[in-house]
């Protein structure tokens, strides 16, 4: 079954469901393109939707899957970001909010969750590519989803997809302490990193945000996390640099191809470790 989703909000937000029935099963949240430039993670949203679906009865793995939880996938998370990034600026990040008393426009959706929200490495500046916004869960955008989350109350797993800086991402990113799960999602992550080298050999980084990349506060995976989701990753896609988030297109497949063992790896793992 693939459904979407219609929420009631100025700007919509569609939700791609994988579900072969019951109710409320366990769940996996996926999300691309929360970041309106990241173009090549939306690319991969609507590549990896149609690999779930084809391989559902064929690979093992996804009919295991899919036979005992449910797969929600948001691809564009951020449309109105993405809309301006083709209408007016290719390199815009946040969403497109109106700021009181600033000229300056949009808020940082993955500075806005109310998980060390305000906190190192978010901007209380409107006119900062970091800024966290007015208070947490601002954003229609973000509130949406942690409603969403809320409301499923069975949602074992977040993965929020980003470019670029290859690495795999885990809690926390508002502090440098480990999280409690750290070993686990640090195999994990390794594990992953290693099947998505074996496809073309792109190299990645994994570890916490805190420490692999830099201190951020107000992130979509430490509210996760925070919020009882155990299995909470980020994934920056390719690539290290030299396109960044203008990844020629030639590189589509190649991406997303890649990434799917590193996901499947993850389900894989939230399957065989119920909590
Ligand atoms: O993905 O949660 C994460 C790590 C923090 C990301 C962030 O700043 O929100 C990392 C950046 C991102 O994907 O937005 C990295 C890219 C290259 C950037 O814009 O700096
Ligand atoms: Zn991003």
């Amino acid at each position: 079954k693939r459904s979407s989703r219609m929420f009631d909000f100025a700007s919509y937000h569609t939700i791609d469901e994988f579900s072969t029935g019951g109710s409320n099963r366990p769940a996996i949240w996926l999300d691309t393109g929360i970041h309106a430039r990241e173009w090549i993670t939306q690319a991969t949203g609507v590549w990896t939707a149609n690999k779930i679906a084809k391989e559902y009865g064929q690979d093992p793995s996804v009919t295991a899957i899919l036979d005992s939880m449910d797969i929600f996938l948001e691809i564009v998370t951020n449309p109105d970001g993405f809309a301006f990034t083709h209408s007016s600026n290719r390199l815009w990040r946040k969403t497109r909010s109106i700021n009181a008393g600033s000229r300056c426009v949009g808020v940082d959706p993955n500075r806005n969750w109310d998980a060390g929200f305000g906190g190192a490495g978010s901007s209380s500046n409107p006119c900062s590519e970091t800024y966290h916004g007015p208070h947490a869960h601002s954003e229609r955008e973000v509130r949406a989803i942690v409603d969403f989350i809320r409301a499923h109350g069975n949602v074992k797993s977040v993965i929020s997809i980003h470019s670029y800086s290859q690495m795999l991402l885990f809690p926390y990113g508002y502090r440098r302490a480990p999280a409690p799960d750290h070993q686990e999602m640090n195999e994990l992550a390794k594990k992953a990193v290693s099947d998505l080298a074996a496809v073309f050999g792109t190299k990645y980084t994994y570890g916490s945000i805190a420490n692999t990349i830099y201190m951020a506060g107000g992130t979509t995976i430490d509210w996760a996390y925070d919020n009882g989701v155990k299995y909470s990753f980020t994934l920056e896609l390719r690539d290290s640099g030299r396109y960044g988030f203008l990844l020629p297109s030639s590189q589509i497949v190649p991406t997303a191809t890649e990434t799917w063992p590193a996901l499947l790896d993850i389900m894989v793992h939230v399957l065989e470790h119920p909590y």
